[in-house]
């Protein structure tokens, strides 16, 4: 059903049916489109706000990409309908709308590109769609082979929805200067003070052929006839009518007629996409279709080698062999792909979340540091003087904060230290911290030491009498809303959070001997520690908070939201659990909170509204933060779970991030193993019959913390001050392992396996043995290699 290529490039899945919303995605700079196996695409671009050029039959509302998208007959998506000439026979290609079982069918999903071939009554189609690298524009290549032994005649006909533009005004027409299909539009206002903005943007939408077609229709209904859009009338017809839009919804349809000898192949090209006029159309055309390079290469193919290239910057700095060779490929390719996806867009907004900005930049710690670094630096200049970080970070000067970044969550700022450590452990460069920053209110400018010595102290102003966190309209959990927006609510995770960052915090700033600082944030995570254990143990595990009316909540006597994951992994991470209390949360998450899938964020899951909760309460049991397998928060408590050494119940649940190995595990998650999805359904004791499908959202914080769980945890390969740290922590059933791991411009070749004898963790660099396991004095441009002995189980 799926199978990784040999080469690992792709992921192929061999139907168009089993399972029907799996999917790949491509982006740039400017773009991302998520593209389904049948044909059906989710697309938009940033003008800088994010917009759409294949538009849905009616207005969407404008907000972040959704959960399990449903898809439906006239869903914008990119199709090539086939027809016979000889007995008036059509299928369409990749599947959809004509939704005939073709004799052979493969999605490919790619790197840089997303690939079918099909195969139906002796004709081959193959698609590929890719991107260039900067601009919003889709390059695509459509290749008709006749596969039978007869001369055939057939039409193809390319089929690129345009959709329900504007109420205002919209039109479409085939140009024959440009040869192509414009549609244009006028993006919908009311206010004239909008009028400045609107002028300015791409509101037509193009489609470039590289060969003069036969005929072409513009009108989606004229198309369509009463056939409609499995059936398009108009395809009856030997010739499309040539037609036009005139405030009606356009569509970029062409025709080819082809006769083709036994063996024959032609092949098309074409870009799809949004511009602000046609002199702009025109330039792509000549850019991409007609200027050639020295080599004699047009610009469509230089974009698709840069586009190429480009996806290729997005190298992680691990490259691993174990015994599960669908991991080794997700780690080796698809994992740092996901995670240079957020670190180089934000996701494409213009003003991500901050703590979404900040984690995706820890990822990009692996990638790109410099780039990271800069993303801090914008980060912490957004901080007002008082220490608090604010709701949103502004990319673009444009942009607004919208939608979630209006409601007041009181965590932004211990992701800074967290996310922090990670540059600083791959990089060594505290220099950042001798960084001047200006505040975002007033004149004062500090050092980014300062800066994060005063989200610290925020943090710790911003408690009740007791020492809890206050919570406001949110912490991490974005629908957790109304716990304390009465000013009295607490968080129990993000008073946790707190500690965990004091502590990361005390440790920096220890090795930047700024050892005061260092006494006052341990000192301050022991006291919260305390704080912690006196209001929120609840006997078995942590409580998740205290709303405004003094009610803890996430306890045993709860019917619903009885037990949450992240005051539990968050309780090992800060400290606050000591042994037995550590153990006993772990059974509880264990009986409680875990599935075949991985770990749900609550159960069990709400059904009914919590007034004193939120909004969480309300979203359906089992989906997102109510009770899903909400990766980033199974992300944490993974990660956690390295850190106090449970490696195998770590690797358990790591693995049940990714779909498969088996079939039956596949069909249900729905989804290739080419991203981690937010989440897939939860409560797996309510709804069995729906937990485990996937969210297929790519957008998530949990990428760099599973990075994180692989180099800190499992493989313990992480940085410090003099080099890197050899700590593995493989799963029993694991004997052998070997890890290239490139650090600080070193490349090393690590071995790690069991070896009976070994008592604890024997580190070797080329032959000879460290006593403290920490490489050190690694030079850039060097190679070493690393044998890593650790106990065998079976000694
Ligand atoms: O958004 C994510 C946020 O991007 O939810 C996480 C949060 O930590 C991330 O920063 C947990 O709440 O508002 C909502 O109800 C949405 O469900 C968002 O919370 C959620 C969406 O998945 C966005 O893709």
């Amino acid at each position: 059903m799926i199978r990784a290529t040999d080469d690992n490039e792709y992921y192929e899945l061999l139907s168009p049916t089993s399972l029907p919303k799996a999917s790949g995605f491509l982006w740039n700079e400017k773009m991302m489109i998520h593209m389904n196996c049948r044909g059906y695409a989710v697309a938009q671009f940033m003008q800088p706000e994010p917009a759409k050029y294949s538009y849905a039959p009616n207005l969407e509302a404008k907000t972040f990409m959704q959960p399990e998208q449903p898809y439906y007959a006239h869903h914008p998506g990119r199709f090539v309908y086939v027809k016979d000439e000889e007995n008036g026979k059509v299928f369409s290609a990749p599947y959809e709308p004509v939704r005939t079982l073709p004799d052979k069918y493969t999605f490919a999903v790619g790197k840089n590109n997303i690939v079918w071939k099909i195969e139906n009554d002796g004709i081959g189609i193959e698609m590929s769609l890719s991107l260039p690298k900067e601009d919003a524009m889709e390059l695509w290549r459509v290749k008709v082979t006749n596969l039978s032994q007869t001369k055939r005649k057939i039409s193809i006909y390319p089929y690129f929805t345009i959709g329900y533009m504007s109420w205002m005004n919209q039109s479409g027409e085939y140009k024959q200067e440009l040869q192509g299909i414009v549609a244009s539009a006028i993006t919908p206002y009311q206010k004239y003070q909008d009028y400045a903005k609107i002028k300015l943007l791409k509101d037509k939408t193009f489609l470039l052929a590289d060969q003069e077609p036969f005929a072409w229709e513009v009108n989606q209904e004229a198309f369509e006839g009463e056939g409609g859009i499995t059936s398009p009338s108009s395809i009856q017809n030997e010739v499309l009518s040539k037609g036009e839009s005139r405030y009606e919804s356009p569509v970029a349809v062409l025709q080819y007629r082809l006769e083709m000898e036994p063996g024959e192949e032609q092949a098309y090209r074409f870009i799809f996409g949004p511009a602000k006029d046609e002199t702009e159309i025109a330039q792509i055309r000549q850019s991409l279709f007609v200027d050639r390079n020295a080599n004699g290469e047009d610009g469509f193919v230089q974009a698709e080698r840069e586009y190429a290239e480009y996806i290729k910057e997005g190298r992680g700095c691990i490259e691993i062999k174990t015994p599960d060779a669908d991991l080794d490929n997700f780690v080796n390719h698809w994992l740092p792909r996901q995670m240079y996806y957020h670190g180089q867009t934000n996701r494409l907004t213009t003003d991500p979340q901050t703590r979404n900005y900040l984690q995706d930049n820890m990822g990009m710690s692996y990638i790109k540091p410099q780039m990271a670094r800069a993303a801090f630096l914008t980060a912490l200049s957004q901080q007002n003087a008082s220490g608090a970080m604010p709701d949103g970070i502004i990319l673009h000067e444009a942009a607004e904060l919208k939608y979630i970044n209006q409601v007041p969550h009181t965590d932004h700022c211990v992701w800074l230290p967290i996310c922090l450590s990670t540059y600083l452990d791959e990089t060594n460069d505290y220099s950042i911290l001798d960084e001047k920053v200006p505040f975002a209110d007033g004149e004062e400018v500090a050092s980014v030491f300062e800066h994060i010595n005063r989200a610290m102290d925020w943090l710790m102003g911003a408690r009740d009498a007791r020492g809890l966190n206050f919570i406001d309209q949110g912490d991490w959990c974005d629908p957790m809303n109304m716990v304390g927006y009465k000013g009295k609510g607490v968080s129990g995770w993000l008073t946790m959070a707190s500690a965990y960052a004091f502590i990361i915090w005390a440790d920096i700033c220890g090795k930047s001997e700024q050892l005061e600082t260092s006494k006052k944030f341990r000192l301050a995570a022991d006291e919260t520690n305390v704080v912690i254990n006196k209001y929120l143990w609840d006997g078995e595990w942590y409580a998740r908070g205290i709303t405004d009316d003094n009610v803890v909540f996430g306890i045993s006597t709860d019917k619903e939201g009885r037990i949450f994951i992240n005051p539990q992994g968050w309780a090992l991470l800060c400290g606050a659990a000591d042994p037995v209390k550590q153990k006993k949360l772990m059974q509880a998450v264990e009986e409680q909170l875990e599935t075949p899938y991985g770990v749900e964020k609550l159960a069990p899951a709400y059904t009914a509204m919590r007034e004193d909760v939120g909004r969480v309460t309300q979203k359906f049991p089992g989906t997102a933060e109510n009770g899903a397998v909400y990766n980033h928060a199974a992300a944490f408590y993974i990660y956690a779970l390295y850190q106090v050494g449970e490696q195998d119940d770590a690797y358990r649940l790591l693995r049940k991030m990714l779909p498969g190995p088996d079939a039956a595990d596949i069909l249900r998650r729905g989804q290739l193993p080419v991203f981690i999805p937010n989440y897939y359904r939860g409560a797996y004791r309510q709804y069995p019959n729906t937990a485990g499908r996937s969210s297929h959202l790519f957008n998530t914080g949990t990428v760099p913390w599973v990075y994180r769980c692989l180099i800190d945890g499992l493989f313990g390969l992480k940085g410090n001050e003099a080099g890197i740290q050899v700590h593995p922590q493989l799963p029993s059933e694991w004997q052998e392992v070997t890890v290239k791991r490139t650090f600080r411009g070193a490349e090393l070749h690590i071995d790690i396996k069991r070896e009976s004898g070994v008592e604890k963790t024997e580190v070797y660099l080329n032959g000879n043995l460290i006593e403290d396991g920490i490489i050190k004095d690694l030079t850039a441009g060097a190679e070493y290699s690393v044998l890593v002995k650790i106990p065998s189980l079976n000694a």
